[in-house]
Parts: structure tokens; C-alpha cells; sequence
């Protein structure tokens, strides 16, 4: 998924190359002088200024930058569960999605995740824990408990009833 993503903004940098040169090509053959006026000579070939090239370049950079930063760098939010008397307790905020939306547990002790939920939308108004054999309707503006013990360690994933939200429990 990674890897796409890199492709995809190389893939997008050198499209957005293709089209500048082209572009700058087009307009080197419309700037020959010709004999047919009305059609080519609507195409002007334009100078600017070298800060406003700069500042174009510079704006490109720091986009791509951007997304390198969004798909490679920036995690989800994890939260580490805590505990009281024994069980591992996290509340999930449950609004546009899953916040958090990767929590963190210990394997062989009770898990609680308390899914309080604000969205209204009938998207979310189920939750799936497929490993678990648990499916929840969750009740608008209240927290639903949802308990089960993990016995191993590895990635879990939690999802609305359409499986278009999902958010990962991680068991170490
Ligand atoms: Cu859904």
C-alpha cells in the first residue's frame, strides 16, 4: 500500500511534467509567425516574472512533500489501554470513524473497548469484530461496552457492519 502510494506520486510528478512541457512546447510552435491569423494567434506565449516560477516550483515541492509526509510518515493515532481492576479498558469515539482508531493490549487479560457514539449516520451504527464473533448495534450518544479476552498476540480488526470503517486492535 505503501509502495503505491510512492508510485502514485511519481507517477502524478512526472504527468504534471509531461503536461508543463508539452504546454511550453505548444506554445513555442503557436509563437512562430504565420500566415493563418485567427486560429494560432491566440496563443500567447506569456514571460514571467523568475519569482513567479520560483514560487510555482516551490509550491509543487512543498505539495509533494505533503504527501509524502501523509502516506509514509503520519500514523494512525494508537492508544495504549489501561487498566482497572484487571480488565484493559479504552473508549472509542465513534464520529466519521473510529477515534482512536488502533489501540493497544496486553494478550491473556479482558479487554473492555467502551465505543461511545456520536455519528448518527446508519453507517456506523454496528460494530464488527469478526475474530471475536462479535457484532454490536452501538447507541447514539452512549457508550457500549464490548468485552472479550485476546489469547493471542497480533492485529484484530474492529469495522462497521459495511466494513467501510475500521480500526485495529493490536495484542502484544
Ligand atoms: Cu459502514
Amino acid at each position: 500500500m505503501i509502495k503505491k502510494a510512492v508510485i502514485g506520486s511519481l507517477v502524478s510528478l512526472g504527468f504534471a511534467f509531461a503536461v508543463a512541457s508539452g504546454k511550453a512546447d505548444s506554445q513555442m510552435t503557436h509563437s512562430m509567425p504565420s500566415s493563418e491569423n485567427s486560429q494560432t494567434n491566440q496563443f500567447y506565449r506569456i514571460e514571467q516574472p523568475l519569482w513567479v516560477k520560483g514560487a510555482v516550483t516551490a509550491g509543487g515541492l512543498g505539495l509533494i512533500g505533503l504527501e509524502i509526509w501523509w502516506f509514509l510518515l503520519s500514523k494512525p493515532k494508537s492508544q495504549k489501554a489501561k487498566t482497572y481492576q484487571s480488565i484493559q479498558e479504552v473508549t472509542i469515539t465513534v464520529d466519521g470513524g473510529y477515534e482512536p482508531s488502533r489501540v493497544v493490549v496486553n494478550a491473556g487479560q479482558p479487554v473492555r473497548l467502551k465505543f461511545l457514539r456520536h455519528d448518527p449516520s446508519g453507517c456506523l451504527e454496528q460494530v464488527v469484530l469478526p475474530d471475536f464473533h462479535i457484532a454490536s448495534y452501538l447507541e447514539l450518544n452512549q457508550v457500549t461496552p464490548i468485552e472479550f479476552t485476546p489469547q493471542q498476540p497480533g492485529q484484530y480488526t474492529f469495522a462497521c457492519g459495511m466494513n467501510m470503517f475500521r480500526g485495529v486492535v493490536e495484542v502484544r
